[in-house]
C-alpha cells in the first residue's frame, strides 16, 4: 500500500475492495417502479468523511425521450419506507439549511440502460448522524436550486439505512 504515489484516491479503493461497509442501504422501488433494486454501501475512510458507494438496478427511462439517466439522490430523515415512502419526511439536514447545503444532499445517480454505479466522498455527515434515515432515489435529476429538494420529482425508490 504505502508509496509515493499515495492519495485519498488510492486510499479509496482500497477500502471499497478489502473493507467492509459501516452501514448499508437496501434500495427497493416503489409501487410505480417495483423493479428497481440495489445497494447503498457507507464506509469510514482515515479522514474525516464517509465513502458511498451505490450501485442500482433497473432504473427506469431507459430508451425513453427526454430521460437524461440522472436520478436524484438523498438521505431524508426518517428511515421508514413503508406506505410507497410516504414518512421519509425531509431531507436530513433541512431544518436550519437550504437545499443543497443539506447534509443529506447525495451526488445524483446516472444511469445507463438503467444501471448506474456510482463512489464518492462526503464530508457532511458521520456513519453515527445517517443510521435509521433512509436513502431516497428521485425521478427527476436535482437541479440543487430549487427548494426545498431540488425539483427532483417523486420518490421511486427507498432504502433503510442500517448498520451492516
Ligand atoms: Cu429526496
Ligand atoms: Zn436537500
Amino acid at each position: 500500500m504505502a508509496n509515493s504515489q499515495m492519495t485519498p484516491g488510492s486510499t479509496f479503493q482500497y477500502i471499497l475492495s478489502n473493507q467492509m461497509p459501516s452501514a448499508v442501504a437496501w434500495v427497493r422501488g416503489g409501487t410505480a417502479h417495483p423493479a428497481i433494486s440495489g445497494l447503498v454501501k457507507f464506509y469510514q475512510t482515515p479522514y474525516q468523511g464517509i465513502l458511498v458507494e451505490a450501485e442500482i438496478f433497473n432504473l427506469p427511462g431507459v430508451n425513453q425521450q427526454g430521460s437524461t439517466g440522472f436520478f436524484a439522490m438523498h438521505i431524508h430523515q426518517n428511515g421508514n419506507c413503508a406506505n410507497n415512502f410516504a414518512n421519509v419526511g425531509p431531507h436530513m439536514g433541512a431544518p436550519g439549511s437550504m437545499h443543497p447545503f443539506h447534509s443529506g444532499d447525495l451526488i445524483p445517480l446516472l444511469a445507463n440502460q438503467g444501471y448506474a454505479w456510482t463512489a464518492f466522498y462526503d464530508k457532511r455527515f458521520t456513519i453515527r448522524d445517517i443510521l435509521g434515515r433512509s436513502v431516497i432515489i428521485h425521478m427527476n435529476p436535482d437541479d440543487f436550486r430549487t427548494q426545498p429538494s431540488g425539483n427532483s420529482g417523486s420518490m421511486i425508490a427507498c432504502g433503510e439505512i442500517r448498520t451492516s
